[in-house]
């Protein structure tokens, strides 16, 4: 089951997406929030009997996604599959042994990613620091959590990076990480998926500069290292989430060393079992 934050006139309204090409306007069955599906016992359940109630129906190609985050934190988990490791450790020189030991460690590395108001949604821009001069997109799986720290749902997610930043030195990890535009999610949540299935899945990219593909790759979620379940015990260890947080889980895609991204370039995520994710590349 999908659902999603779009925008209707000057409100903001949560819908479910059906037929891959409809959208069910809950507003009208008083649905007024994410959170409020979110925080239920049994989501899929909750949203069941609206799919055949008789609400305001809108083809998708007419709506405008917003970002499926409303107060959330969004959080990221790093070095979660092998390919980030070895692309880190050749990025850096005395960093290199923390992403090997980070790798195989217990705890994991979760970093601080993005407010919610800050997230662009589908369609909207990605940010490429003006200072930084190597800058990639991040595929990733993202885990949306309630407050109680159970993984009700699955997004897609774009934890923009600026490698030479990182690189240069790990403690500048936060300005390579969080900046304006650095974090993207959507199209929607699926909710009702199983980590069995979701490890099924295979996240692709393809990043189009004037219209041509420049790079594209692609890896399977399987692949990631640890356990969902393990990454979201780590992120609510002595914090809490009245909210609920999106938990981004680390990139299996790299391009080679000689890419970086530029002004215009528009980057597709595509998660199977999800949809796709599109934003355009703008230096902030
Ligand atoms: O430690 C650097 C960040 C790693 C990361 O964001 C990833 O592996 O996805
Ligand atoms: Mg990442």
């Amino acid at each position: 089951m999908k659902i999603c934050r779009f925008q209707q006139n000057d409100s903001i309204r949560i819908g479910l997406v059906v037929e891959n090409s409809t959208v069910l306007d809950l507003s009208p069955a008083g649905i007024t929030s994410l959170s409020s599906i979110l925080e239920e016992q049994d989501p899929t359940a909750r949203l069941v009997p609206f799919a055949q109630e008789k609400l305001p129906r809108i083809p998708l190609a007419d709506v405008q996604l917003l970002a499926p985050v409303e107060q959330q934190e969004v959080w990221a988990a790093g070095v979660t599959y092998l390919r980030s490791k070895t692309a880190r450790m050749e990025e850096s020189d005395f960093s290199a042994s923390a992403y090997d030991k980070v790798y195989s460690a217990d705890r994991p590395e979760i970093f601080f990613k993005s407010l919610a108001a800050k997230v662009s949604g589908p369609g909207g821009p990605v940010g490429i620091r003006k200072d930084a001069k190597w800058n990639v997109p991040e595929p990733e799986l993202a885990l949306v959590l309630n407050s109680k720290g159970v993984i009700v749902g699955y997004t897609a997610g774009n934890d923009m990076s600026s490698r030479d930043i990182e690189g240069e030195n790990l403690l500048y990890l936060p300005q390579a990480k969080i900046y304006k535009h650095s974090c993207a999610l959507g199209p929607w949540i699926i909710l009702g998926a199983s980590e069995t299935e979701v490890r099924d899945w295979t996240i692709r990219i393809r990043i189009k500069r004037d219209g041509q593909d420049v790079f594209s790759g692609e890896t399977s979620v399987g692949r990631i290292k640890r356990s969902f379940a393990d990454l979201a015990h780590y992120l609510f260890r002595s914090q809490d989430f009245p909210q609920g947080a999106v938990l981004l889980t680390g990139t299996g895609v790299v391009p080679d060393d000689s890419f970086t991204l530029h002004a215009g370039d528009v980057t597709e995520i595509n998660i199977s079992g999800i949809g796709t994710l599109e934003n355009s590349v703008t230096v902030v």
